[in-house]
């Protein structure tokens, strides 16, 4: 069984080659993306045994989604095929200067089925941690259900949670999101909010005391992503701000939230302390920025390690 347990829906992504507005872009690379197989292929790139739990289409795309993710080391047996509802597409638009905005065509897609039945109860209790964003509950109520159930599995075996709200306003109301989500942070372990998602969440302005609301409600501990500076890191009894590590030129940020969810997981998993945890994620988010597309910036240990100039890379 995996280590890390994670379910959520996987789009194949139409990424712009060139920046502009997507109604003269004419040219694409096919791509995968979705937040939580994002997140299972950034853990298992850092040496971590890894499962997603998913719907995809009985077509093309959830064939080459499968083989991609399966590719990366990440265990998908607890992928269901579903013959009568597609596998859910995505664009990105580029932006020079690295933003990104995303459009979606996903409403009925095969994995916004998903019931709690899709669930195996001794998968999700053999791992260690199970890792779950605000995504999911937007897709639809048998998905919000689905979360729910897998949470209530979690807990009853034990298995630690971790939640990155990942608030996502193209697909619900902010109120809704609000609502939700700050009803998943009260059953998580850890939660690891953006900046901006944390002061949506809980209407405060500072980390320090968005974290102070977010630890009342029983997480154990709030890692706040603020970007390029680094994260704000606290628990019940303690507190730190861990610097990141800027980089020259932001190629494509999205996909970074969920490298910095991995290297997180990761650290943890190493029996690292949460500080070291958190600059592990900083610098896998960092990478993560480097590259087009969700996934192929995200790094290994060894990428990592090169990255922080603690080994040499020889080049040739
Ligand atoms: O975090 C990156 C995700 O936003 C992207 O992969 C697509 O899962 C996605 C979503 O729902 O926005």
């Amino acid at each position: 069984m995996p280590e890390v347990v994670t379910l959520g829906e996987t789009m194949v992504l139409l990424n712009a080659l060139n920046t502009g507005p997507l109604k003269y872009v004419t040219h694409f690379v096919r791509q995968i993306g979705g937040a939580e197989s994002n997140f299972a292929i950034g853990v298992s790139r850092l040496g971590h045994s890894v499962g997603w739990i998913s719907r995809v289409g009985k077509d093309e795309f959830g064939k080459y989604i499968i083989s991609f993710i399966r590719g990366e080391g990440v265990d998908t047996s607890q992928v269901k095929e579903d013959s009568d509802a597609p596998t859910g597409v995505f664009f990105k638009e580029r932006q020079e200067g690295g933003e990104s905005k995303v459009y979606y065509y996903r409403k009925g897609s095969a994995a916004s089925r998903m019931v709690p039945a899709d669930l195996n109860p001794d998968y999700i209790a053999g791992a260690k941690f199970l890792h779950i964003t605000g995504i999911t509950p937007a897709l639809s109520e048998s998905c919000y259900e689905t979360i729910l159930e897998a949470i209530r599995l979690a807990k009853s075996r034990g298995v630690t949670i971790s939640l990155d709200p990942n608030i996502r306003l193209k697909l619900w109301s902010a109120e809704r999101a609000k609502e939700v989500i700050m009803g998943l942070v009260s059953q998580a372990d850890i939660v690891l909010p953006g900046l901006e998602e944390g002061r949506l969440l809980v209407g405060a302005e500072e980390p320090e005391e968005i974290a102070a609301r977010m630890l009342k409600t029983g997480a154990k501990i709030v890692v706040i992503k603020c970007g390029d500076k680094g994260a704000y890191l606290a628990t019940e009894t303690y507190a730190e701000f861990v610097p990141g590590y800027p980089v020259a030129r932001v190629v494509d940020p999205i996909g970074a939230g969920d490298g910095f969810a991995a290297g997180f997981i990761s650290g943890l998993l190493k029996g690292w302390s949460v500080t070291e945890a958190v600059k592990l994620a900083n610098a896998v988010g960092a990478r993560a920025t480097q590259v087009i597309g969700d996934v192929e910036g995200l790094p290994t240990m060894e990428e990592v390690e090169i990255f922080l100039g603690q080994r040499r890379e020889i080049e040739r």
